[in-house]
């Protein structure tokens, strides 16, 4: 891996993007989340659209199962179709998460609004994407997303 950074000039690295039930029926919101993927200069490698289950929410957001949000998110998350989206690109994994902005739309909406929370994200939960939060749960996510 460090060899073709060196060679690309930067670290190219994959990431793991879902754009949530509360964005994924949308087709407008779709491909405006997706032509600012592109503007950032990231390139999706893989996308797949599907519904998730209640079971499958619950392992991919394993790590907040003791919090008190937890039962309402995987009821969210497995409320209707999401779009799965590998992407790639230098510093993918920080670039992705810069592009979607703070956890909340509101603090999006103050502190980064331009982002894809604060342009098309609703609350704390309803939030229009997730973005691995570094390299190491990037490869989780991608493992546990794409059989
Ligand atoms: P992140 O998606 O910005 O990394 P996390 O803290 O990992 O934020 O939370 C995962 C997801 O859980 C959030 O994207 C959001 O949908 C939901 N969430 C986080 N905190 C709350 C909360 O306090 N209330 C309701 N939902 C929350």
């Amino acid at each position: 891996v460090a060899r073709v950074c060196v060679l690309r000039g930067g670290a190219t690295e994959r990431t793991f993007a879902m754009l949530k039930p509360d964005v994924a029926k949308d087709s407008a919101t779709v491909n405006g989340i997706k032509a600012m993927i592109d503007g950032a200069g990231l390139t999706i490698e893989r996308e797949e659209r599907c519904r998730l289950s209640r079971r499958q929410c619950e392992t991919f957001y394993a790590e907040h199962a003791e919090r008190s949000f937890f039962p309402d998110l995987v009821r969210f998350m497995s409320s209707g179709p999401v779009i799965k989206l590998e992407l790639s690109g230098s510093d993918a994994v920080k670039r992705w998460r810069t592009l979607l902005g703070p956890t909340n739309s509101a603090v999006a909406r103050e502190k980064a609004p331009k982002s894809v929370r604060a342009l098309f994200g609703t609350d704390q939960q309803r939030n229009a994407a997730h973005g691995s939060d570094g390299v190491e749960s990037a490869k989780r996510e991608l493992s546990l997303m794409f059989k």
